[in-house]
C-alpha cells in the first residue's frame, strides 16, 4: 500500500475533473475544479479550491476541500476519505454541501444541496 496523496487528477461519476497540486508537508493542498455540471447558464469555468489530507501511511486518509465557484456567487465543501482496492486502484468516496446565495433570509431554507461523488485517479 502507498502512503495517502491526493496530488494529481481525479475524475468523479458525474464527468468532473478536479485537479490536486503539490500536497504541502502539513497536508494542506489547492487544485482546480472542473465542473461536468451546472444550472446555470453562465459559462462554466475552472474554478479554485483549497484543502487539506491527514497524512496516513496506510492510503486512506480522510480529508476536505473547498470550491469557491468562479462563475457564481456559491461556495462547495466536500469531506471524503481515500481507499485502495484490492487491485491497487484508488477510489475517493465524498459528501459535499453546496451552499447558493439567495438574496433573503427567508430563503436560507433553500439555499443548501447536499450530495455524493465517487473519484477515480485519472492522472
Ligand atoms: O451549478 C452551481 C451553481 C451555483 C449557483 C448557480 C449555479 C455551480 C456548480 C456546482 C457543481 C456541483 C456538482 N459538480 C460536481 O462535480 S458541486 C457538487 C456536484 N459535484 C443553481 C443554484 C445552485 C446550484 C445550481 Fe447554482
Amino acid at each position: 500500500i502507498k502512503p495517502c496523496n491526493l496530488a494529481g487528477w481525479w475524475k468523479n461519476d458525474l464527468g468532473s475533473k478536479m485537479q490536486v497540486f503539490k500536497v504541502g508537508n502539513d497536508g494542506t493542498f489547492s487544485g482546480e475544479y472542473h465542473t461536468a455540471v451546472s444550472s446555470t447558464q453562465k459559462p462554466i469555468q475552472p474554478s479554485p479550491l483549497t484543502g487539506s489530507q491527514h497524512l496516513d501511511e496506510d492510503g486512506q486518509c480522510t480529508f476536505g476541500f473547498t470550491v469557491n465557484w468562479s462563475f457564481s456567487d456559491s461556495t462547495a465543501v466536500f469531506v471524503g476519505q481515500c481507499f485502495n482496492g484490492n487491485d491497487g486502484k484508488e477510489v475517493l468516496h465524498t459528501s459535499w454541501l453546496l451552499r447558493e446565495k439567495v438574496d433573503s433570509e427567508p430563503d436560507d431554507w433553500k439555499a443548501t444541496r447536499a450530495g455524493r461523488n465517487t473519484f477515480i485517479r485519472t492522472g
